[in-house]
């Protein structure tokens, strides 16, 4: 198999020491085998194709890998499958100005293009955590969302066209940039979530948005959790916001231990939820917050006056998912519709602590778009495996909650192995077996990432 990758791939795009096995098999889930049988570096999309013809005539399994920051084992090699890693096409290939759109690679960091638009006075608005490792290959097959969704949507609103090569080596250009295309299904759509299941992502066509106005920040103490959806409402009365996340006190406790961050306000909260909004809205949000806290929901907030204040609140919030991240926590990423929140949020807060009373439960996410990151933290003296087997038992209870308030198992970190033998919790049996029939179409021969969505 070696020679025939070398037939396609020079020497050194071929690796199989096992330095590069273990480093470039796996994304950020610590809890699966990493067992691939080759790492390869095409740098063309014809390398692309041959690799998946290669793949069909030999039966090979191939695993995309972009920045490896997925959190699902979706980027996972744990049986002799060969990594296609997107590393070295990691160029900006150019920008129409008139369309306000970059043509790029998939191995582009996303940081990279967020601070390429920003050289065109534009705004890449999709931004997370990890933004400065993952590639814009894996954000688009994870559609990932982040802290700016609640005003500019998941990936998926900023993918104007995809090349894409099929499990068959087929190179299809989906929708190619056009902002008006009524010609049938919409391929891309297909492609942007799909995990590297359906086809490998060897170009992307992203639209801009225009630069946004000076920001301002807002970070409130909330005592009692169903308060934070009265604060989202009455803020979002008057104000178009940018953002509208929330953490728990023990979820800044670990940031704060972790980085050397203050405590946001004077008196400490068991909740806080953190506002973004435009700097003209100011008196609005000044409005909004003094009516919360006549109404007895927030005690205290804080308002960011400068960039650099800004920056540090929001510290608080991007800092929590590296600085749990030494507990291997069991995460859930859950979502149900804004309206569903204040009973689903009760809900799983009596489940969680009745079910759970000695795990130390870290609360946060983008609760203005429904989403909650719950993560129940590793106690020290539990093996990874335990634990991770533990959080498997446990989920169905949580999921069986989710499913009664029609929401979702997995918000905006995908499927991937994690969460693969729960979907049905979340899509039906009819959707499931329309999935397999549209997997069978573009990979008749299972060789795209084969296991991860679909068992
Ligand atoms: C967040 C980041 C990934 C994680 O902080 O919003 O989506 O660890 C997460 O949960
Ligand atoms: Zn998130």
């Amino acid at each position: 198999m070696i020679e025939a990758l070398h037939e396609i791939l020079s020497a050194d795009r071929v690796a199989t020491d096992d330095d590069a096995l273990q480093n470039w098999g796996r994304d950020w889930t610590r809890n699966f085998p990493v067992a691939p049988s080759a790492v390869v570096f095409p740098e063309r999309i014809e390398e692309v194709q041959a690799l998946v013809r290669l793949a069909n005539r030999e039966g090979l399994a191939l695993v995309p890998s972009g920045g490896r920051t997925g959190l699902s084992g979706a980027a996972v090699a744990s049986n002799g499958e060969v990594v296609v890693s997107f590393d070295r096409m990691n160029r900006i290939l150019d920008f129409n100005p008139a369309d306000r759109l970059v043509r790029c690679q998939p191995g582009v960091v996303t940081a990279n293009l967020q601070a390429f638009a920003e050289e065109q006075g534009l705004y890449y608005p999709v931004d997370f955590a990890s933004a400065g490792s993952s590639q814009i290959g894996g954000n688009i097959s994870t559609n990932a969302g982040g802290i700016k969704v609640i005003r500019y949507g998941m990936t998926r609103a900023w993918v104007a066209g995809l090349k894409v090569v099929t499990g068959t080596g087929e190179l299809i250009d989906c929708n190619r940039g056009l902002m008006k295309n009524a010609t049938g299904y919409d391929l891309r759509h297909l492609m942007i979530g799909a995990e590297g299941t359906l086809g490998l992502i060897v170009e992307a066509e992203m639209r801009l948005a225009e630069a946004p106005q000076p920001q301002r920040v807002m970070v409130l103490g909330v005592e009692q959790f169903p308060d934070i959806l009265k604060v989202l409402e009455r803020f979002q009365r008057h104000i178009s916001l940018s953002a509208f996340e929330f953490f728990s006190d023990l979820a800044l406790e670990k940031v704060r231990a972790h980085r050397d961050l203050r405590a946001p306000l004077a008196t400490p909260s068991r909740f806080y939820a953190l506002v973004e909004f435009d700097e003209s809205a100011l008196d609005l949000a000044t409005e909004a917050f003094e009516a919360t806290v006549e109404a007895g929901w927030v005690a205290d907030a804080v308002l960011s006056q400068s960039e650099a204040q800004a920056r540090d609140l929001w510290q608080l919030r991007e800092g929590i998912s590296e600085s749990i991240s030494g507990y291997t926590p069991y995460k859930n990423d859950l979502s149900v519709k804004v309206a569903a929140l204040p009973g689903f949020l009760q809900e799983v807060d009596a489940l969680v602590s009745e079910s759970y009373p000695d795990y130390e439960v870290c609360w946060y996410g983008h609760i203005g778009d429904g989403n909650l990151h719950l993560n129940i933290l590793r106690p020290a003296e539990m093996s990874v495996a335990a634990f991770h087997e533990f959080g498997h038992d446990i989920s169905p209870g949580i999921f069986e909650l989710v499913q009664r308030y029609d929401g979702s198992i997995s918000a905006e970190h995908g499927v991937g192995l994690v969460k693969r033998d729960f979907l049905s919790y979340s899509r039906s049996d009819a959707e499931i077996a329309l999935m397999r029939g549209i997997k069978a179409v573009f990979d008749p021969n299972n060789i795209l990432n084969p296991g991860k969505i679909l068992a």
